[in-house]
């Protein structure tokens, strides 16, 4: 389902809201899937009843923004892999990921590193991606050796290891252009990414109510407060309902909605990253970005990681993306080693020579 239309005439609603209760009961009975064509299969099989009831209760203007899930705090905060002391994140920090939804920022990278690094990412931005055949944000470490060096640096996965352990891939990375004046990155937040295509999740945790994904933010230029640095709303990590029957100036690249929250109702922090460092937060929270007030651009990078034992895209051929608009194939796309050892092997996979290289080699396939 593309949830970017704005809310569709009554006639088609009433179909829509028909078909979707015969889905509802089809879960409900357990009846067999198999014969269902494939998208309806996946709804059958990936949307919780919440998310029905959402769609149908609204009339469909409303919906859970992504699979809806609620966290649970842990016990005690202890890094759950051991790292060399520079690296080492307090239990304090620990704790304040947990409750805010972010740490940072950490030094990293010299703004001399970032200086012709930033043409480099400028240039391949405006290039159409040798993985997907058309210009996009994504995924561009495939092709650019020096990203993906900068992606694995130890000062970055050795803290992303303290919170989900020691064995670590990237499935995702993306470039931030924000150009002179752009307008804000409306409030928004994602779970196990169903949000691309409300058919199937990208990830697939065990358990959602853990922490089980973090995205790294990494600042090629300074974001300043006038830039547009990131915000988040401190403690809201219930996935929320977006309603698209709004007109809302606001957008999150292609997709406009407004959800369904207050920044009135929790601490928001404005969090400014000065060029080479980067921040560590949590998708499930809500974030975003303001404008950019000035004659300049921004320009940052970030990637979302997860332990090896979360399969990704399993059985997915393509996807479509609401945010950054198009048909996404999957046959060159792998999820790539960050951090110690993929003993699940569960993805498919880039070969680690191919990422030094930024040549594609083929993707490894899991076991069937
Ligand atoms: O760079 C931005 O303004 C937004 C980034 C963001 O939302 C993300 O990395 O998940
Ligand atoms: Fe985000």
């Amino acid at each position: 389902m593309n949830m970017k239309p704005k809310v569709r005439p009554l006639w088609q609603r009433l179909l829509l809201m028909a078909g979707l209760s015969m889905l509802l009961v089809y879960k409900l009975l357990h009846l067999p899937r198999f014969i269902l064509p494939r998208d309806f299969n996946s709804i059958v099989t990936n949307w919780d009843y919440k998310m029905f009831t959402k769609l149908l209760g609204s009339g469909f203007t409303k919906a859970y923004i992504d699979q809806p899930c609620t966290l649970r705090m842990p016990t005690e905060f202890k890094p759950k892999a051991d790292v060399p002391q520079p690296h080492q994140l307090s239990g304090q920090e620990l704790q304040d990921f947990y409750e805010n939804g972010f740490i940072g920022p950490f030094d990293c990278f010299s703004p001399t590193e970032m200086v012709d690094f930033k043409e480099e990412m400028l240039a391949l931005e405006k290039t159409k991606s040798k993985t997907y055949g058309f210009v996009t944000p994504r995924d561009r470490h495939f092709e650019s050796p020096r990203l993906w060096n900068f992606m694995k640096d130890s000062r970055i996965t050795d803290r992303c290891a303290q919170i989900l352990g020691p064995d670590l891939l990237c499935w995702r990375s993306q470039i931030f252009y924000k150009g002179p004046h752009a307008p804000a990155i409306q409030w928004h937040q994602a779970t196990t990414f169903i949000v691309e295509d409300y058919q199937d999740p990208a990830i697939f945790p065990p358990d959602r109510s853990e922490m089980f994904q973090i995205t790294v933010w990494v600042a090629v230029d300074d974001a300043t407060l006038e830039k547009g640095c990131l915000r988040f709303a401190c403690g809201a990590n219930d996935t929320r309902a977006i309603d698209f029957s709004g007109d809302s100036k606001d957008g999150f690249y292609d997709a406009s909605y407004t959800l369904d929250f207050r920044e009135e109702d929790q601490p928001i922090r404005y969090v400014p990253v000065k060029s080479g460092q980067f921040l560590l937060f949590t998708e499930r929270f809500v974030h975003g970005s303001g404008p950019n007030t000035t004659d300049q651009y921004r320009l940052a990078f970030n990637m979302r990681v997860i332990p090896t034992s979360i399969p990704v895209y399993p059985n997915k051929k393509y996807y479509r993306s609401v945010y950054n608009g198009g048909k996404y194939f999957l046959d060159q796309w792998g999820v790539a080693l960050l951090r110690g050892e993929d003993r699940h092997q569960l993805s498919r996979t880039i070969p680690p020579e191919a990422l030094e290289s930024g040549e594609f080699q083929g993707v490894l396939r899991p076991a069937a």
